[in-house]
């Protein structure tokens, strides 16, 4: 099999299609040399001491993992110094990270969830990196954190890593779905797929069940009526997968189809949801969208909705295109038939 890594795939996007600017390509690298190097540290666990908690809480107020710290900043540090970016926003830091002024200041902005899954680190279940990239607006001068809150339809490449069995890097720049498997001996990011798509239609759904008693009706009477299978209105059995990283959830409706919600709940009404819009919500929906699925907020495509701050949260629904659709109908339409 002749093999195409990474670099070859990426400077074909530039040279044949012109599909990206050099400036992207070299970024594109970076998060990927980033990535293999935290996939090393996953790999260490204990042997590596990476595992458990520091003794400090995010921007969000949940409480940081070693590893959570440790990720976000080999993002920082490989990218801080290549020219290509004017800053970075992650999970883990509240306000903006603007490349130090010793650097030179590229026309890029990157945001990332540097380990997502927090919870699956210590239990060794995959976990991933997340990330988003947009544009430094026309004309502007110096960076700012409103510079960011861009909607996710003017991303111009997203992405994510999954650590598991195999680590395997996603990426769209706007041209498809791609995977790349890590090939160890090699050190290189090795494409595995190119136009990666999701079948419309699913038996597979994935949500926290446990949230049952919080949600809205829609999901509820979405979610009961796979529930009641071959008997009930949907005439066939549905299967549930639940691995609580978003990226290992993603990662198999990108192989085999399937519909994922962490929709808005009754536990915190003035949430808009669990997960953040910017760099959770976005690339996962460009990703999904570039696959031939859809990706709501149950109201709304997730790549229309402007967003109003940095660590803003959103009710998510992506996945298979009819499945999704009728999720997004029965918030819109709650008296449609099923
Ligand atoms: P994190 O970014 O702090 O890891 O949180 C996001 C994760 C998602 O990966 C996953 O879908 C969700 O939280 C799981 O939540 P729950 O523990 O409620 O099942
Ligand atoms: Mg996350």
């Amino acid at each position: 099999m002749k093999k195409i890594s990474l670099s070859r795939y990426l400077v074909e996007q530039q040279r044949v299609d012109g599909r990206i600017p050099p400036q992207l390509r070299l970024l594109l690298e970076v998060v990927a040399r980033a990535c293999k190097h935290i996939s090393h540290s996953v790999n260490t666990g204990a042997l590596g001491e990476v595992l458990g908690t520091a003794s400090s809480e995010n921007v969000q107020g949940e409480v940081q993992k070693k590893l959570d710290i440790i990720a976000n900043e080999v993002l920082i540090e490989a990218n801080e110094w290549g020219g290509h970016l004017a800053a970075m926003a992650s999970e883990e830091m509240e306000g903006i990270y603007v490349v130090p002024n010793r650097y030179p200041q590229g026309e890029y902005l990157l945001l990332f969830d540097p380990l997502d899954g927090s919870s699956n680190i210590d239990v060794n279940v995959s976990i991933g990196t997340i990330f988003s990239v947009l544009k430094m607006p026309d004309g502007d001068r110096g960076v700012d954190e409103a510079d960011f809150l861009q909607a996710g339809s003017q991303q111009v490449a997203a992405g994510y890593c999954v650590y598991g069995p195999q680590t395997t890097l996603v990426l769209t720049v706007g041209d498809g779905v791609a995977m790349f498997t890590l090939d160890r001996e090699q050190g290189s990011f090795v494409l595995v797929q190119e136009n990666v798509m999701i079948p419309a239609d699913t038996k597979e759904f994935a949500i926290n069940m446990s949230n049952m008693r919080h949600w809205d009706a829609p999901v509820k009477r979405y979610v009961d009526e796979c529930l009641a299978g071959k008997e009930g209105p949907r005439g066939k059995d549905f299967n549930m997968r639940w691995v609580a990283s978003m990226v290992a959830d993603v990662h198999r409706i990108l192989t085999r189809g399937g519909i994922f919600l962490y929709p808005w709940d009754k536990r915190e009404p003035e949430k808009p949801g669990k997960l953040r819009l910017m760099y959770e919500a976005n690339p996962m929906g460009w990703l999904v969208e570039q696959a031939g699925g859809a990706a709501t907020n149950g109201h709304q495509r997730i790549l229309d909705i402007q967003p109003g701050k940095l660590h803003e949260r959103v009710s998510v629904i992506l996945g298979s295109k009819h499945e999704v659709e009728r999720v997004t109908r029965y918030h819109l339409d709650p008296s449609s038939p099923a």
